[in-house]
């Protein structure tokens, strides 16, 4: 197991925060970023991903794989990729960002 100093961590983190670009994207009351994707490209959310900070093994996201405005899918990053099944509405009166995110696994 490779040692990191604590000096490093903090630098690390800051390091992986993504501020840049904010369109589309929300804050929950735990800091977690919602982004909305419409993968599409027809003014509808269909896919959202949820990036809790300060834990890259805790993002999840909602995947509307046929576009009928109903997640069908959650996707875990855990240690692994965990895909299980959903029913769940696409919310309506979201900010989106066009296009898939950058995160591969959800497909
Ligand atoms: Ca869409």
């Amino acid at each position: 197991m490779r040692y990191i100093p604590p000096i490093a961590l903090p630098l690390l983190l800051a390091a992986c925060a993504h501020s840049d670009n904010t369109a589309g994207t929300s804050e929950s009351s735990d800091a977690t970023v919602v982004t909305y994707y419409d993968r599409n490209l027809d003014g509808i959310a269909d896919l959202e991903l949820h990036e809790p900070p300060y834990c890259d093994d805790c993002i999840w996201a909602l995947v509307d794989i046929d576009f009928d405005r109903r997640y069908e899918r959650r996707v875990n990053w855990s240690f692994g990729i965990i895909k299980e099944s959903v029913n769940l509405p696409v919310p309506g009166d979201v900010n989106l960002v066009p296009g898939n995110p950058k995160l591969r696994g959800w497909e």
